[in-house]
């Protein structure tokens, strides 16, 4: 019982997480909230007990992936919050629909924030990206459903440049895409309406954690009087931070920013990788979520509403009695 099986779907889905191979706030939460249903499926639990460790296993070895996205725990904390029965077959059952139950709610959230944000979009306007985010796209998504004409300037961002995947999602939903490398934001700012990113989390003084880059341009937005537009479910507000604690920012390997031969070619320097930065309130000038849209600074009145005094604490924490 001290060290159950893992099911080959949380033990695949924890090492894409980890390689990026799935990647994206939302998408992780997703792939997370499918594994812990997949293990309870196929759990071969003995007795209630060891399912529960069992799934709370699982749960440890999806989170140990990457630290900053929110979005992971709160989708094991909701899972395991739904874990309920006596019996092997009701615990099972019970963490099946809890996760499916998660994704439903996850689909349903980011298409309202869509929505929500795409009301801020006029027809005619510019929008400039940074990363690749399902949020943010959906927002566009929307707008153009609305039938309006949104054109797009997207920074690569290194050093992995998924704005390559925000710019071939633009391209096929006919947006008009400018692509450049990060370093001419400031430049064409200019063209821009609104800078339009997502969040790995949010802080409860509203301060943003996204791809790392986001804060700068943010800087240079508000210089040039270009608004900041951020878009998260509200999966992606951070529990801990309501008691005072700050997200840890994840430190990624050296290899994203040099090739081997490249880092021959450097030699003996420090390389330092940080995946986010953080973005201060006062850069933001919204955060839209599926519950409306907020001013950075008044986001704690709606986690107040969405957590009350609960903690968040490590999703597979036993449930107080
Ligand atoms: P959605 C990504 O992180 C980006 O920082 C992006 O803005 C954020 O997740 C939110 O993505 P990474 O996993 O949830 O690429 O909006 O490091 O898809």
């Amino acid at each position: 019982m001290e060290h159950p099986d893992l099911h080959s779907a949380v033990t695949d889905a924890a090492n894409d997480i980890a390689e990026m191979e799935i990647r994206g706030a939302a998408t992780i939460a997703d792939a997370a909230a499918a594994a812990l249903g997949e293990q309870a499926e196929s759990s071969a639990a003995d007795s209630p007990e060891a399912f529960r460790v069992e799934i709370r296993t699982a749960a440890r070895r999806l989170h140990e992936t990457r630290p900053t996205a929110v979005s992971l725990p709160n989708a094991l904390r909701y899972v395991l919050r739904g874990m309920r029965g006596d019996t092997v077959e009701e615990l099972r059952e019970s963490v099946v629909e809890s996760a499916a139950e998660f994704r439903r709610e996850l689909d349903q959230a980011q298409d309202n924030l869509g929505r929500i944000g795409a009301n801020r979009l006029r027809d005619g306007d510019t929008i400039m990206t940074h990363c690749h985010s399902t949020d943010a796209l959906s927002c566009v998504e929307q707008a153009l459903e609305q039938g309006k004409e949104i054109h797009a300037i997207v920074k690569e961002t290194r050093p992995r440049k998924q704005g390559h995947i925000t710019a071939r999602q633009l391209r096929d939903w006919g947006v008009p895409v400018t692509l450049i490398v990060d370093n001419a934001a400031r430049r064409y700012l200019d063209e821009a309406d609104h800078v339009l990113v997502g969040a790995d989390s949010i802080a409860a003084d509203g301060s943003v954690i996204n791809k790392v880059g986001t804060s700068g341009l943010a800087v240079n937005a508000r210089e040039r009087g270009v608004p900041i537009m951020v878009a998260a479910q509200t999966l992606k507000l951070h529990p801990d931070t309501m008691t005072g604690h700050t997200v840890e920012i994840e430190m990624r390997d050296e290899r994203e920013v040099l090739s081997l031969d490249e880092r021959e070619d450097v030699g003996d320097v420090t390389v330092e990788n940080p995946a986010f930065d953080v973005t201060p309130p006062r850069y933001v000038d919204a955060i839209v979520t599926e519950r409306g849209q907020f001013p950075p600074e008044s986001i704690v009145t709606l986690m107040r509403e969405l957590f009350g005094d609960q903690q968040g604490g490590e999703p597979w924490d036993e449930p107080e009695l």
